[in-house]
Order: C-alpha cells, then structure tokens, then sequence
C-alpha cells in the first residue's frame, strides 16, 4: 500500500466514527449493523502462521524469538511432538487438548511436560495439541503462531502435522540451517507444498554458527535448493533466532539487528498486514459504501415523495410495493438455487469420500498385514499394529482432507459469486423500479464480491482425528507365536474396515456442517443486502407519508433538513469510493506481481 496498513486502518475507523453520528439520527437501520460489523472485523482479523521445517532447526526458538521470550521449550534432546498454537491473551495462560477431546488447563511453566519428548515420551499423555495465550506485540494484530513437530521426525504422525496445518494457514514459515545441510526431506516437503509458497517464508537458521564466507556459500547452496524445489527464485533470510531471542531478552536493539531476525520480522509483518489486512480492509470499505448509498436513497426518496402531487401518491406507492414484492419472489427461487447448489456439494464430497473409504481401507489394510505377518513377536505387536493402523488412517485422511478443503472452497467461492450476481440483479430491480416511478435518479450499490470472503466456506481449525474406540482385542501374550499371529491378523482385518468408516464418518458430518453453516451465513448476508436495500427505500417513503398526513406540513423546512442530511452523507461516499477504488487497485497488483 501506498500508505501502511495501519494509516489505512485508521482512516476507516475515523470513518466509522463519522458514521456514528450520522447515524444517530436514523437509529436501527442497516448502517448501524454495517458500522459494527465493519468494526468487529476490523478487530478480530486474525492470521495462522504455520511454522515448518525438519527437528532441531529450531522452530520453537523461532517462535521465542518472534514472543520476545524463551516461553516455549526448545532442548537440544527432545523433540517437540506435539502441535503448540500460541495466541495473544492478556495473561500467560496454556491450555492442552487431549486426542479424547477433553481439555485440561495447565501451567504455563509445566509445557514442557507436554509437549515435549522428554516431558511426554511417545505422547503417552496422548496430547493433541497445546494453546498458549501469551501477551506479546507481534501477537497484537490477531497473529496465531502454530509451532508444529518436524518434518521428517522420527515420529510419523509429527511428519504429518506440518502438512496438515498448512492449508489452512495465512502463512508459513519454513525453517532450515546448515547444520546438516537442507535434506532430501525438506526438498520433499518443499515440493510437495510448492503450490502455497506464494505464502511462504523461507529461513536459514543457525547463522552463527557459521563465519560471514561459509554463510554466504550456505545461503547459496540453501537458495538452490529452493528454486530447484519450488519452480522459482525465493527469497532466504539468514537468522539467528538464539541470538534475537537472547537480544529480546537482554533489551538490546543491536543484537537483534545483528541476528538477522529485525529484517525478517519486518518483511514479514509488512506481507501480513498487506496481505490479511488489506482484504479486511477492502471488504469493509464496500460494506460501508453500500449502506451509506441505500441512505442516500432513501434521503432522495423522502424528498422526491413530498413533492407527488397528492391525487397521485397512493397509487406510487402502491406500485412500489408491488415491484418490491415481485422481487420477494423471485429472491425465494435465488435461495431454491442456492440450496440445491450446497446439496450438490455435499454429494461431492460424499462421492469423494466413498473413493477414500475404498483406497485407506485397502492400502491401510495391505500395510498391517504385512506389519503383522512380518514381526518377530506377535504376542507383544499389540501396539505397533495399533500404531500403524492409527497412522496410516491418519496420513490417508490428511491428504484427502487439505485437496477436499481446497476443492470444496473453490466450488463453494464461485458458486457464492453467482449467487451474489443473481442478488445484485433484485437489487438493481428494486432500485430502479423505484427511481423510475418517482422518476429521479438513484444510485444502486451493488453487493461487493468481496462479500464471499466473509462467507466462504471457512477452513477454521478441522477437528483432528481422535481414537476414543477400542483398536484392537488384547491378545493374551501367552498364546504360541502362530496363533497370536493368525488373531492378531483377524483382528486388523475385521477393524480396520470398520475404523475407516467410522473416521469417514466423522469427515463427512464435519463437511455437511460447515457446508451447511456456509450456506447459511451466505443466505443472511444476501438477504440483507437486499432487505437493506428495500429497507432503505421503504423508510424514504414512509417518512414521506407521515410527513404528509402530520399537521402544519412544511415542505421547504423539510427538504432542507434533508439536503443537510443528504450533504452529510455524501462526504463518506466520496471517501468510501476512493478507498474502495485504491484498494482494490493494491489486490489487483498484488495479484499480479
Ligand atoms: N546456535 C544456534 N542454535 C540454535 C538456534 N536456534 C535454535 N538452536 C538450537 O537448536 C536446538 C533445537 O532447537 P528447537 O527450537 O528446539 O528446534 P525445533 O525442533 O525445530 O523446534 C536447540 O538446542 C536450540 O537451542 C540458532 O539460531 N543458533
Ligand atoms: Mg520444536
């Protein structure tokens, strides 16, 4: 943006105030509800930032680094096995959600046991994740910093966290050193995620451990790997997240400047904001601008109303309202459209789902099998074969679910768009059958598109898979090898079915729910518009009648309230559309470039 994001934040909320007292004049109608809304999301906007990369790179350093304090634990031993989310809060305060569901609130000072490997050795406490509020200036704006396990840990289903936080994600950071060099891993990793870079940034961390000419070769050779990876040129940040934390800590500029982490962390901030904020931002600016114009009209509409000779005006209004209810109509086979087109969405993903009920069950099913036909001791395998089972159900419906989730959006975003079109038309009906019987101008606001990012079908958090069933019959460890082998072989035939279906199950209750609060949230907010817009006209006229049939009519002392009025408003529209236009001309390039 021309200016930063902050200026432009604060000129819309100058606005909003503008709006407030304007508004006061007109209380409960739609501007009000817009005036908050705009300001509500102007205050919750938030962004998940994930941060990727292989163990020991030193990601949760990293993220100290970014709190400006050594809160999460990072050791040279154990490695983080668990996903820590760190949000702003008021207070230090940790919260862990367990694979059971349940949530136990612990001591910020006891993470450790956790959410570490040594604190929590093969997740035996069975830890979902972990939430840390933490109140820390980069987390001010609604950041949410997602700390994850390793690619490539010895654990597979850390491997699969990275992955699986990514699409859902504002942004990501990914994390290297060269201490070992960047590994066939990470280039897998890399690759397999190349769609997101565009939302991605790339650091080399450890940079002190290396003299200025082997970190110039390093960031080289690192840089390399990344075009070769991604498919384009990237730009590497050098870091020492040690050294800024240990500079955060100590208060000192210089060594958070010598880190490397100041040019990062400004890059970084400036991308979000810019990013995030300038979609907020915009789809704020276009709300405002449409309510503003309905009162407008509606200011038009009272004036204009005066002024009908009066043998004439019951039959204007009349006619009005007979235009406005065909449009009442027609909205009613819009929302039969809309319905049927979530509906169609939901066989979707239905049809889909039966193919990943078919793949998971078979490939997951071959892969145990040869697990339990393979391993020495079967009597003791109990575990294993649960672990296996456990993870291979998992990384099937990870991989599913981040194309579904991108799927189901894109479908849901363009299908929004026609809806929004075929409301945008009522509108356009209503408003002009209105300026045309009064004969006057109006102007017609049209739903932003933008509206759809309101409404989209959202990818918040999706619930992780959780194993609250039985895996498997304890098999007496006492029975003889070959038959401990053939029970234990029953047994992973006969649920392994059983469990995908029920994870598939819980997969597609979660789809139908949010398909079906997306439609709904889409439905309100078109209603509205038009409601709004109808709202608006109605409100004109019926001023106008009240002012008819009260005593002592005077129509000049009227309509010079209006025009104040209407002069009042027309300063926000200016300002609005030359937001709108100034934003919209900041996504359009940055899409481009
Ligand atoms: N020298 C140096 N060591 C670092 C740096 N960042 C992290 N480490 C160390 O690397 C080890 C792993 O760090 P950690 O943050 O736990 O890595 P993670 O597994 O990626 O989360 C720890 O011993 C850290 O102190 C750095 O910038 N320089
Ligand atoms: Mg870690």
């Amino acid at each position: 943006m021309g200016e930063t994001y902050a200026e432009a934040k604060q000129e819309l909320e100058a606005l909003l105030s503008a709006l407030d007292q304007l508004r006061s004049e007109n209380p409960g109608s739609a501007l009000v509800h817009a005036v908050a809304a705009v300001r509500e999301s102007l205050r919750s906007g938030r962004f998940t930032v994930v941060v990727a990369g292989e163990f020991k790179r030193g990601k949760t350093t990293f993220v100290n680094a970014l709190l400006g304090a050594e809160i999460l634990p990072a050791a040279v031993v154990p490695l983080t096995s668990v996903v820590t989310i760190v949000r702003w809060g008021e207070a230090p305060r940790a919260e862990v959600r367990l694979l059971d569901g349940r949530t136990e609130e612990v001591p910020v000072e006891d993470l450790a046991s956790y959410v570490t490997e040594r604190g929590n050795p093969a997740n035996h406490r069975g830890v979902d994740r972990a939430v840390l509020e933490y109140p820390a200036e980069s987390l001010r704006d609604g950041v949410i910093l997602v700390d994850t396990p390793g690619v490539g840990s010895v654990y597979r289903h850390n491997t699969d966290a990275a992955y699986a936080f990514l699409p859902e994600a504002d942004a990501a950071i990914f994390l290297t050193s060269a201490d070992p060099p960047i590994s066939e891993t990470e280039r897998g990793f890399l690759v397999a995620v190349r769609e997101e870079s565009a939302r991605m940034f790339f650091v080399l961390n450890k940079a002190d451990y290396l003299t200025e000419r082997d970190l110039a070769e390093a960031v080289e050779f690192t840089a390399d790997v990344l075009r070769e990876a991604i498919g384009r040129e990237v730009q590497l940040y050098p870091v020492s997240a040690r050294r800024a934390l240990e500079a955060k800590t100590a208060g000192s500029a210089e060594g958070a400047q010598a880190s490397g982490f100041v040019e990062f962390e400004r890059d970084f901030r400036d991308f979000l904001l810019h990013e995030k904020g300038l979609v907020i931002l915009l789809s704020g600016a276009r709300r405002l601008r449409k309510v503003v114009i309905d009162e407008v009209n509606s200011v038009d509409v009272e004036e204009r109303a005066l002024r009908i000779p009066e043998q004439e005006f019951a039959r204007t209004i009349e006619d009005i309202e007979k235009a406005f209810s065909d449009v009442l109509v027609a909205r009613e086979d819009v929302r039969t459209l809309l319905r049927r087109s979530a509906d169609r969405l939901v066989e979707m993903v239905e049809a889909d789902l039966a193919d990943l009920r078919e793949r998971a069950t078979a490939e997951v099913l071959a892969e145990c099998e040869g697990f339990v036909l393979d391993v020495e001791d079967p009597g003791s395998a109990r575990q294993q074969a649960e672990e296996t089972i456990r993870a291979g159900i998992r990384r099937h419906v990870d991989e599913w679910r981040r194309r579904e989730e991108r799927r189901v959006a894109e479908r849901f975003w363009g299908e929004s768009a026609r809806f929004v079109e075929e409301t945008n038309a009522l509108i356009r009906r209503a408003v002009d059958v209105t300026a045309s019987l009064l004969d006057i101008d109006l102007q017609v606001a049209a739903i932003p598109e933008g509206i759809t990012t309101e409404t989209r079908f959202s990818y918040w958090f999706f619930e992780e898979l959780t194993w609250t069933e039985a895996m498997l019959p304890n098999v007496r460890r006492l029975l003889p090898g070959k038959m401990a082998r053939r029970m234990l072989l029953n047994d992973v035939r006969e649920r392994v079915p059983s469990l995908v279906d029920r994870q598939c199950g819980r997969i597609r209750w979660d789809f139908v729910q949010r398909l079906d609060r997306s439609r709904r949230d889409l439905e309100r907010d078109l209603d509205s518009r038009l409601d709004a817009t109808i709202g608006s006209l109605r409100s004109g006229l019926d001023r106008a009648r009240q002012e008819r049939e009260g005593a002592g009519r005077n129509v000049e002392r009227t309509a010079e309230v209006l025009s104040a009025r209407r002069a009042a408003l027309q300063q926000p529209v200016a300002m609005l559309d030359r937001m709108t236009e100034r934003f919209t001309a900041e996504t359009v390039k940055e899409r481009v470039s």
